[in-house]
């Protein structure tokens, strides 16, 4: 254990006698808690929204004792929630300030996001305990990292017999609206099909916005609807009535932390205000629903069951004298530097997150040197190999994916590591590519290190939202969480055939998706020396692999070796020449050395290796040396790579030309399944052959 988690654990005892062991509810706590949420609102509402000083006011009103309730009950030091913009409430009894959320609401520096996100879009490192995930804009993304996470709890219990992390649990808290979501039904798969720790909160209000509930399940009722689920404990009930609820919210917790399995709990709950600051809910609700809704405010409901009025008046005395000097002091927070908001996107210097606290990855050595004697292996053997090595010498790398256990992959390239390290290690996920890079996000935040597969290129779609939210969470928690996932994505046409769903490229879209590298290699040494540097790295990384690369003669090479490994944004002269750069990746570089072959000297070939960093450094120094350009690449043509590569040299090299910067690459369709149309269609070697002459001869 490090001195500060043993601290912080010291805190959490404390915290826990406190609270007698969580068994006996200290009501006056509770009540002080849910008022401090119920002022926060009150002020906002009142003060800040109009005076235009909080742009997005999301009132909790209605949810607090549910949340306040529940988040007493977070104290293991390796709990861990994944929450929404309603659940100020259950940030502050986890330890959010009252100062933090006044803070992060007016986008201050020393605001959880340093004023990038908006304030209700919570994380928090532990402070009584539970580890709050960087949340998401995205109703119902909160999911799948919370069973992420159950599954570290799971993985270091079983795999790494770490006793610390016994009783842990991850909860996900989501509204009626978000169990429509395709988040919310991957979660429920992963955590009930592995029976895991995880605890689903659903806080029904009976709107997603304007849309009643029974829009987001048959009759409304999620708990209903989900009785016969397997491997699933269902409870229900009020989330407004202080016994009710109390003895609810600890059975469920209770239930989940003994390590029997999942559990849902649906609690009722009025939505007191409006979507957001200034909706008007009579719009969709009569004014007796509304009546209906105010008749159960928790505030009211808490009050009496407290009982002594004295008792009430001078909490709520003390609480409105703290709220407004914690708003003085968060007024007197700066505003963000304006320069702050461009870090932090990707990692600089040794880990400094404070979740995961370190990222145990065996060092990276760039000095390493390459073995070039051995017999010439292909890409899907390098790629086996060095996660062969990395799995041996990480014992928190984890390799999951859809047929990557038993199977080897479909393209083998898993082949036989489920055999040598058991099914805890390298295992087969369920059918969903959000579940997959979800779960991957939990994990890495819980200080695993995941390398999944993902089929397909066209198969990561179902992900998009998983992965954008991934890529910016460094930046949106301002550096103070990090989630290293590296992810393999086969991509490109295979040797023998195409077709639209398994031969897309499109390594664009991921060079658009923020906070990702991107890697793309050409041979086997380059494969091993690129991943190694991935999953010893600190930033999220996509890896693609090209299908017609995985077993064919031009990119065979010797193992490089156990260490070595390769920089991002460093680029190959695969070529020496002097009057016109070719500067491609992937499988299309072959082709390019091939169509080069008859003008020997004069062409220049550039291997990138790496999309995002590129190397803009040695494209640019033999752009200037030849004054000629042709990128060629797989993926379409319109807002390709090659156009980023082309407005730079543009831009950077313009005075050097000799010719147009030209790109060689697929027209904008799929690729076709006819075997001939397919070579209409991807750059040939004949096309890019007749385009070398052209700019030769400008
Ligand atoms: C993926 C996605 N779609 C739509 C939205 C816009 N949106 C924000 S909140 C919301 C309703 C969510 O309702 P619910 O989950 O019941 O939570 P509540 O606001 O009632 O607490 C919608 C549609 C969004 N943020 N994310």
């Amino acid at each position: 254990m490090t001195r500060k988690s043993a601290s912080s654990s010291k805190t959490i005892a404390k915290e826990k006698q406190k609270r007698g062991n969580g068994r006996n509810i200290d009501w006056k706590r509770v009540a002080r808690l849910m008022l401090v949420s119920r002022g926060i609102d009150e002020i906002q509402e009142t003060e800040l929204a109009p005076q235009g000083k909080v742009n997005y006011q999301f009132s909790s009103k209605g949810h607090e004792l549910a949340q306040t309730l529940l988040g007493l009950e977070l104290t293991h030091p390796h709990d861990a929630a994944t929450v929404y913009y309603r659940s100020r409430p259950f940030m502050l009894a986890a330890g959010f300030t009252a100062q933090d959320a006044f803070s992060g609401d007016l986008a201050r520096t020393g605001s959880p996001s340093g004023g990038r996100d908006v304030g209700v879009v919570f994380s928090m490192e532990p402070r009584n305990g539970v580890t709050v995930l960087p949340s998401s804009g995205d109703v119902g993304a909160q999911y799948t990292p919370a069973a992420g996470w159950a599954q570290a709890i799971t993985y270091y219990q079983k795999e790494l017999k770490d006793k610390e992390w016994k009783g842990a649990i991850a909860v996900a808290l989501g509204g009626d609206g978000s169990v429509a979501t395709n988040g919310f039904w991957s979660a429920l798969t992963i955590a009930t099909t592995l029976d895991l720790p995880m605890l689903f909160f659903i806080e029904d209000n009976g709107y997603g916005i304007s849309v009643p509930r029974d829009m987001q399940s048959p009759g409304g009722d999620i708990s209903k609807n989900l009785a016969s689920f397997k491997n699933l404990k269902i409870l229900t009930g009020s989330g407004t009535k202080p016994s009710e609820s109390a003895r609810l919210i600890k059975e469920a917790v209770d239930y989940v932390r003994s390590g029997k399995g999942t559990c849902l709990i649906r609690l009722d709950v009025p939505r007191l205000m409006g979507h957001t600051f200034g909706e008007d809910q009579s719009a969709y609700k009569s004014k007796k629903q509304i009546d209906e809704e105010k008749s159960r405010d928790p505030i009211v409901a808490i009050r009496n069951h407290l009982g002594d009025s004295k008792v009430w008046k001078s909490l709520s005395e003390e609480v409105n004298k703290d709220l407004r000097s914690s708003l003085e002091k968060a007024e007197k927070q700066a505003s963000p530097a304006l320069d702050s908001a461009l870090k932090e996107i990707f990692s600089s210097g040794p880990h400094e997150a404070k979740v995961p606290p370190d990222l145990h990855k065996p060092a990276l050595d760039f000095e390493a040197e390459a073995n070039n004697s051995g017999p010439r292996i292909n890409l899907s053997e390098s790629i086996r190999r060095t996660m062969e090595i990395e799995l041996e010498s990480n014992p928190r790398l984890l390799i999951f994916g859809e047929d990557v256990g038993i199977r080897g992959g479909v393209h083998r390239v898993t082949l036989d590591l489920q055999h040598q390290f058991g099914e805890n290690r390298v295992f087969d996920t369920s059918l969903s590519e959000e579940g997959i890079i979800g779960r991957a996000t939990g994990m890495a935040l819980a200080g695993l290190t995941p390398l999944p597969e993902i089929q397909f290129r066209k198969y990561a779609d179902p992900a998009t939202e998983q992965i954008n939210d991934l890529g910016w969470l460094r930046w949106r928690t301002a550096g103070k969480f990090a989630a290293p996932v590296v992810v393999r994505i086969p991509v490109g046409h295979s040797k023998k055939t195409g077709d639209p769903w398994h031969s897309v490229s499109a390594e664009a879209i991921y060079a658009h998706s923020l906070g990702w590298r991107v890697a793309m290699p050409s041979n086997a040494a380059d494969a091993t020396g690129l991943l190694r540097s991935a999953l010893r790295g600190q930033d999220p990384t996509i890896f693609l692999e090209h299908r017609a690369l995985l077993d064919s003669p031009p990119g065979r090479r010797p193992y490089p070796g156990d260490e070595y490994a390769l920089p991002f944004g460093k680029a190959e002269i695969v070529q020496r020449g002097d009057q016109l750069s070719v500067v491609s990746w992937g499988e299309m570089l072959y082709r390019c050395l091939e169509a080069a072959q008859p003008f020997g000297e004069a062409i220049e070939v550039i291997d990138l290796r790496t999309i995002i960093p590129w190397d803009k450094e040695a494209v640019l120094a033999s752009v200037r040396k030849t004054g000629k350009c042709l990128i060629a690449h797989e993926d379409t043509v319109t807002v390709g790579f090659g156009a980023e590569i082309g407005a730079t040299i543009a831009a950077e090299a313009f005075t050097y030309l000799d010719a147009p910067v030209e790109r060689v690459a697929t027209p904008d369709i799929p690729i076709p399944y006819n075997i001939p149309l397919m070579g209409t269609v991807i750059p040939s070697v004949e096309i890019l052959c007749k385009r070398i002459e052209g700019l030769l001869a400008w």
